[in-house]
């Protein structure tokens, strides 16, 4: 992440508190290559960190109150004054308490405590280049800023993999929304030129390269511009069916299910469709790695294809602009192209040759017959995991 996001950061620190931060964390937006609605099924995924993200510039706060500044969101609620900070004492944190984006940092916070690590009042301001909305994970990078700032400023020692888990715990007990595991790990654990080979049952990661110059390709994020809220999203209710399917099977989770040979003994399509595509989507994660390790990137392309089909008419979380690009994209010459993350907006992933002009042009000419606006194409180069930055 470049230097300039960091000072910018810090700079609006100083605007917003009248002095300059302790320091400025980063942590990234995450792309996910293959791995989709598995992770709250104790499955596989497959992701990596983008080279955007969110900034958290911090400092103590004498006062022991959390007062928090955002660059991309009024004060709204709890605005003081002419400026736009949000100040919450620390003891009157519960969950559902804090609404809005501050939501997330305070969520930390709480979660931090509660996992017995009583971080002190800190002031933090964040800032981001990451587009909202856009499947990136902007949720996650938030917490996990905060999460690596406020352990650092009080001096605590957390290893990453249990952060992850409280970050999650800020997303899921205290706003309120039931993700997994994923893309906080994805933001804590990456390591750059790097895929992470996640296994969300036993949390083991493993590092796998992801490399696609080398094979004159490359990974592009093309954002439709459709926006996306998990909260809002049926994402709970594709959960909850992955959770009667499963004990509709009589196993702990879907990770558990042999194959697809067992789900005869399932009487409801519905839930026969939404186990089908965890089980199917566990084994292409598990082949996309193998063939990540023997360095064949451009045998990925069947199994992002075969991702999207499975994400569109089994877990039927894909929406229209995800279709249409999809489609366009493989029809120019793209390897293969999937939607990204949650679903109902959002982002597609495609991996294409190095020169993808040709899939660029017939992406946006296929949004401009539909009459959408223009959707933004953004590289993805495996990227670090959250850190120091100033
Ligand atoms: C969202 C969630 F936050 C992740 O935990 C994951 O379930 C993903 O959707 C779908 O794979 O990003």
């Amino acid at each position: 992440m470049s230097p300039r996001g960091a000072d910018q950061a810090a700079q609006w620190f100083a605007t917003q508190y009248g002095s300059a931060p302790e320091g400025v964390w980063q942590a990234p937006g995450r792309a996910n290559l293959i791995g989709e609605h598995t992770d709250y099924n104790d499955g596989f995924v497959l992701p990596f960190a983008l080279d955007r993200g969110t900034f958290a510039a911090a400092a103590p706060h004498e006062d022991g109150v959390l007062e928090l500044t955002s660059r991309q969101e009024p004060g709204g609620w709890g605005e003081s004054g002419g400026n736009r900070t949000v100040t919450i004492g620390l003891d009157s944190l519960a969950p559902g308490s804090v609404p809005g984006w501050a939501g997330y940092p305070a969520g930390v916070v709480w979660a931090l405590r509660q996992a017995g690590y009583p971080v002190p009042g800190a002031r933090v301001a964040v800032d981001s280049d990451l587009p909202q909305g856009a499947g990136l994970s902007s949720s996650a990078a938030l917490e996990c800023a905060v999460a690596l700032a406020l352990t650092e400023l009080a001096g605590v020692d957390v290893v990453r993999p249990e952060l992850a888990a409280i970050a999650r715990r800020a997303e899921n007990d205290f706003v309120g929304v039931p993700t997994g595991i994923m893309d906080q790990s994805a933001a804590l654990l990456c390591q750059v030129g790097h895929a992470l080979l996640l296994d969300c049952r036993s949390g083991e990661g493993d590092s796998v390269p992801l490399d696609p110059a080398r094979s004159g390709l490359a990974l592009a994020i093309i954002d439709t511009r459709a926006r996306h809220a998990l909260t809002e999203s049926g994402y709970g209710a594709r959960h909850i069916e992955c959770e009667e399917a499963a004990r509709a099977l009589g196993v702990q989770t879907l990770r558990d299910v042999p194959g697809t040979g067992s789900l005869a003994a399932l009487a409801d399509p519905v839930l026969r469709r939404r186990a089908r595509h965890v089980i199917t989507e566990n084994q292409r994660v598990l082949e996309a790695a193998a063939l990540l390790r023997r360095g064949k990137v451009a045998g990925i392309g069947r199994l992002l294809n075969e991702s999207h089909a499975s994400l569109r008419d089994d877990f039927e979380v894909s929406w229209p602009a995800a279709d249409v690009a999809v489609d366009a994209a493989v029809a120019a010459g793209a390897l293969g192209a999937r939607m990204m993350g949650g679903g109902f907006g959002g982002s597609v992933i495609a991996l294409l040759p190095q020169d993808g002009s040709a899939v660029r042009d017939a992406v946006c000419a296929a949004f401009r017959d539909q009459g959408w606006p223009e959707p933004q194409f953004l590289a993805a180069p495996p990227s670090p995991s959250a850190r120091r930055v100033l």
